[in-house]
């Protein structure tokens, strides 16, 4: 196996939650991702989710409001350009995971991110804390989130702050809202948020982060437009629940020849 993470690095995966792999995609991967990427984002290239569209505080009221033609996440990472499919394919993404996750076939999810995120300055807004298992529907939340830099990530420019050791928390249901973001009404929430550390990324740097631990982000108060591929990943043993929002589009095993 190409670049296998250590026995320390998998220990830190397992007791934080997260994991930066530095440098795992070449500047000639995110040159071409980059470029494709601004490409697609004026005009927005549908499918195209709009900052109007999440209602997340700081987001413009509507489409037809100042700023609510703003993208948020350019869908269908996938299936929208080849250098976004190989890099869901490549060996050092999809060799991480195995280990991660304790399997030989690893499958992308289609249904939930696969995306490029993008943060605008001026028309962006805040991500509430909160799992990403609150979208999934699966036997076992057991899904990794990939999360690729294609430029600096910082809390200035709406960078993700996590909270190590989260993904093992039995958080109860009266913590969090109605929208499944923790509550911040609540003191225990308030201690826990207290822990959060900056995902500080440089572009190629890559955070894998397990769908349990518990993120958050800010608006972009910085300069350029943040840009970050997104995909999740599951064993092939693991398997969506039919008829949910995980079910819609087929899973894909990764790593074979694309
Ligand atoms: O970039 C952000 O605002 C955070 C996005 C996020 O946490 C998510 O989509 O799960």
């Amino acid at each position: 196996m190409s670049n296998p993470l250590s026995a320390q690095q998998l220990q830190q995966f397992n007791d934080d939650g997260y994991f930066i792999a530095r440098k795992l995609a070449s500047d000639d991967v995110v040159a071409d991702m980059n470029r494709v990427t601004d490409d697609s984002i004026n005009p927005p290239l549908a499918p195209v989710e709009y900052e109007a569209d999440v209602h997340y505080p700081g987001a413009p009221e509507s489409k037809i409001a100042p700023g609510g033609q703003t993208p948020r996440r350019l869908l269908n990472a996938y299936t929208r350009s080849t250098v976004y499919r190989e890099w869901a394919n490549s060996a050092e993404v999809v060799n991480h995971l195995r280990q991660m996750l304790d399997c030989k076939n690893v499958m992308v999810s289609q249904n939930h991110h696969n995306c490029v995120m993008t943060k605008h300055p001026g028309f962006s807004s805040v991500t509430s804390w909160h799992q990403d298992i609150r979208y999934w529907s699966f036997d076992h939340p057991e899904l990794i989130s990939v999360w690729l830099a294609l430029g600096p990530e910082r809390p200035d420019n709406g960078g993700l702050m996590v909270i190590p050791g989260s993904h093992m928390l039995d958080l109860g249901r009266g913590r969090l809202d109605a929208a499944l973001f923790l509550r911040t009404d609540i003191v225990e929430n308030q201690e826990l948020v207290k822990a959060a550390i900056p995902a500080e990324l440089e572009p190629g740097d890559t955070l894998f982060f397990h769908c349990r631990t518990l993120h958050a982000a800010g608006q972009n108060k910085a300069g350029n437009v943040k840009k970050s591929l997104v995909y999740t990943y599951h064993c092939e043993q693991n398997r969506s629940i039919p008829e949910t929002r995980s079910a819609v589009h087929t899973d894909i095993i990764v790593g074979r020849e694309t």
